[in-house]
């Protein structure tokens, strides 16, 4: 706006110079014009008047020459010597009429008119032009103009000589139209002559016309006067065209030099504008787009200060917006940032339908003493290193906030509500080392309060504040993890605080392994014993893996598991052996387990140091396990079959393994899945065509064919004649503890060697 009034004014300036230097030039040319004007038209006055004398002056010799013919007129001048008037008169007649006088007068040398054609008018009075006679008197003849009767009159006298004057004659005329009319030819001049006293009188309008009075040389009392006179329209009209012609052309003039101005304005405005538009897109709050001015001058280097100073506010925006959405002491976002997001997380899955959102509230617990007992530094250094652990638990896309004090928040997409309890399972799982600040190391502990979009609220506001509520039941109830209310169902409690227990499982030694016989079907004997782990929980009684081992598999857990049971199983197995038990022990390995790179080493390292030989361990893993990674799985086996000991595929059968797949694997065992053993007894046709064609796949490919599930004696019988080499199953015996295996075993006729 200011831009495009500086433009206005700027063209305002340029188009007020311009108009001021035209009504200049016009007004100068005008001023000029009317001088030149007057003065031309005081030229022709002056000239009009020389005219005017002159053709009198031209009339008066014209005159004079024909009266001196008469007055060379020997009879005439015979005549005059005779005084013989009636002949005189009679002569001045005819000869006034012949040179068109109208008045022929002859005067003697005394001044006494002694004929006249005015019918003796004037006869013996003095001539009542004295003046005019005395004048040529003096220089021979003389000429005049006069008033007379009233009228403006030429009057010339020559002497009568004979040869020394002995009379004067003397002629007038009226001055007529013919004067006038010559004066007007030559002059473009209007003019009118007349005789002061006499009324005539033109009053000539001052605005049309410039006048100039002439008094014309009488010499005698009475006047005659001529009035010139000039019709200003007329003067003026060569100087209207001229005038006309300059203003034309100064209006030409001025509207190019107003489009020249425009262009001018807009060229000097331009940059301006362009700075202008660069302050209102800063002023807007765009740091990127520079401003483009290619000038050289100080516009250009006013935008390279603009783009400069740009930069430099965005730079410290960023700090200023750093600053006030993170944390100082972690550098996590704050509790303003972490709001921020989930607003416009909940406002994005708003509009696309898109996946849940949860967050958890983390408390760490005691931290108040941690603080007061090891110093504030200590204190500071513990909530980096929380907030660096809760950043490598999550992912990269998940938010990690410090809200204050020892208060965290996460913020993560929840697809489903399992995937929140894995997470917080996974945050649990980040603390189960010590943090180890010097010397010292601090368990940590915490209470995570959970709370869902949409589930339990619909804005993020409400959110926080059920994450909270449902941390504070946490910390209360010493779960470690809460639901908030609406959705704190059993299960996923149980869930839940299993996850925070099994952190101490091992530590606190409930896990304990059962034992369960696999017998060999021709000779009856147990060959096998295949571990099964059990968790003495201290509050839920013993548990089965299927309850427990999913947990361990989310929350990390399993491989500590896995390794625990292995290295129990190969003490059992070297202690029975020590007894005198000789028996290969099964272990079950996780899907998971197959990605843990060190267990052939570790198998090896325990196997050697208990003096096992490689065979003694059977590694079980499942069908679908070895398929999910095929080429993964294959490797591992390859490694661990390498090293001697011998593994089994479990739960054959329910997978869907590819025999190509199957052929190339290393393995020695093929266990049928329960599933297809369980009924076989009952004469369930299918099952038993399945195990049937099982046994003999397994058999044409070398392996060793176990089926378990066997809980009848009909059972048993089906499998012996199908010719299946081993058997596991409550037909033998539920798993046991191994105390009570021993002494199962000893006492069954399975085991009696
Ligand atoms: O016998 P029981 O009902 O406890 O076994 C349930 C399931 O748990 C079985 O499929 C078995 O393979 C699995 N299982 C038992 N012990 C372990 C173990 O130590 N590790 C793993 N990964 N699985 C086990
Ligand atoms: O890992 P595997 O799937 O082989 O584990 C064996 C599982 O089968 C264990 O949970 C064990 O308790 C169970 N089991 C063993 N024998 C029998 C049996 O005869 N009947 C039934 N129903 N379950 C059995
Ligand atoms: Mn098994």
């Amino acid at each position: 706006m200011a831009v495009r009034s500086f433009q206005a004014r700027l063209l305002y300036l340029l188009i007020a110079i311009l108009v001021l230097l035209d009504a200049g030039t016009l007004i100068s040319v005008y001023v000029a014009g009317q001088r030149t004007l007057r003065n031309t038209i005081a030229d022709q006055l002056r000239v009009g008047s020389r005219v005017l004398n002159r053709i009198l002056d031209t009339r008066a010799s014209q005159l004079s020459d024909s009266l001196r013919v008469l007055a060379l007129d020997f009879a005439f001048r015979e005549a005059v010597a005779s005084a013989d008037v009636p002949t005189i008169t009679s002569v001045l007649a005819n000869h006034g009429r012949r040179i068109a006088a109208d008045a022929v007068v002859l005067v003697n040398l005394n001044g006494i008119v002694t004929a006249d054609t005015l019918g003796g008018r004037l006869q013996g009075r003095p001539f009542p032009f004295a003046a005019l006679l005395r004048s040529a008197q003096d220089r021979g003849e003389a000429s005049a103009t006069v008033s007379f009767v009233n009228r403006p009159y030429q009057f010339v006298i020559v002497p009568v000589l004979a040869p020394r004057p002995i009379a004067w004659v003397c002629a007038g005329f009226e001055i007529d139209d013919r004067v006038m009319t010559d004066v007007r030819r030559l002059t473009s001049l209007d003019i009118s002559i007349w005789v002061s006293g006499d009324d005539f009188h033109i009053a000539p309008d001052e605005s049309k016309y410039a006048t100039l009075v002439e008094a014309l040389p009488t010499g005698d009392g009475s006047r005659v006067n001529a009035l010139l006179a000039r019709n200003l329209a007329e003067a003026r009209k060569p100087f209207l065209r001229l005038e006309l012609q300059i203003f034309v052309l100064s209006t030409i003039i001025f509207i190019i030099a107003v489009f020249a101005a425009v262009i001018f304005a807009r060229t000097v405005s331009h940059p301006l504008q362009v700075l202008a538009e660069g302050a209102g897109r800063v002023e807007r709050g765009d740091y990127v787009t520079k401003i483009v001015v290619e000038q050289e001058d100080e516009i250009g280097h006013l935008a390279t200060a603009f783009n400069q100073m740009q930069s430099a506010i965005a730079t410290r925006e960023d700090e200023i917006r750093y600053q006030a959405t993170h944390d100082a002491l972690t550098g996590l976002p704050n509790r303003t940032l972490f709001l921020d997001r989930l607003s416009y997380a909940i406002a994005g899955a708003k509009r696309n339908v898109g996946p849940a959102i949860g967050i958890i509230m983390m408390d760490v617990d005691r931290f108040k003493e941690i603080n007061d007992t090891l110093g504030h530094q200590v204190g500071d250094q513990l909530l980096i290193d929380i907030g660096r652990r809760l950043e490598q638990t999550l992912r990269q896309s998940d938010t990690v906030a410090r809200l204050g004090g020892d208060e965290f928040a996460v913020m993560f997409t929840a697809p489903t509500f399992k995937h929140a309890e894995d997470v917080a399972a996974r945050i649990v799982g980040a603390f189960d080392a010590p943090i180890i600040l010097g010397d010292v190391s601090i368990d940590v502990n915490a209470s995570l309060g959970i709370a869902l979009y949409p589930a339990h609220a619909d804005d993020a506001g409400t959110l926080m504040r059920h994450a909270d509520i449902a941390m504070y039941d946490a910390k209360r109830d010493h779960s470690g993890i809460a639901v908030y209310e609406p959705g704190r169902d059993e299960h996923t409690l149980r869930r839940l605080s299993l996850i925070m227990d099994l952190r101490q499982a091992i530590a606190r030694d409930e896990l304990e392994l059962y034992f369960q016989p696999k017998a060999d079907v021709r000779s009856e004997r147990v060959a096998h014993a295949e571990a099964l782990v059990r968790w003495n929980h201290p509050r839920h009684g013993v548990m089965r893996p299927d309850e427990f081992i999913p947990l361990a598999e989310q929350s990390g857990k399993i491989s500590l598991i896995t390794k625990w049971v292995i290295r129990k199983a190969i003490a059992q197995c070297a202690e029975w052996r020590r007894e005198g038990l000789e028996l290969a022990v099964a272990v079950n390995l996780s899907a998971l387990d197959l990605y843990d790179s060190e267990l052939p080493v570790f198998i090896s390292g325990l196997l050697t140091e208990a003096g096992l030989p490689p065979a003694s361990i059977v590694l079980e893993i499942t069908e679908s396990a070895v398929m999910k990674d095929a080429a993964f799985a294959q490797k591992m086996l390859a490694d661990l079959k390498r090293r001697g000991v011998c593994l089994a595929i479990d739960d054959f059968g329910t997978g869907y393994s590819s025999l190509a797949h199957l052929k190339r694997l290393p393995v020695d065992e093929l266990k049928i899945d329960k599933s297809f053993v369980l009924n076989l007894s009952e004469g369930a046709a299918d099952d038993l065509v399945i195990v049937r064609s099982t046994i003999e796949l397994g058999h044409n490919m070398g392996l060793v064919v176990i089926a378990e599930g066997v809980e009848t004696a009909e059972s048993w019988e089906i499998l012996k004649r199908l010719g299946c080499d081993m058997a596991q199953g409550y037909f033998m015996s539920k798993p046991l503890p191994a105390e009570a295996f021993k002494a199962w075993l000893r006492a069954s006729r399975w085991g009696s060697a």
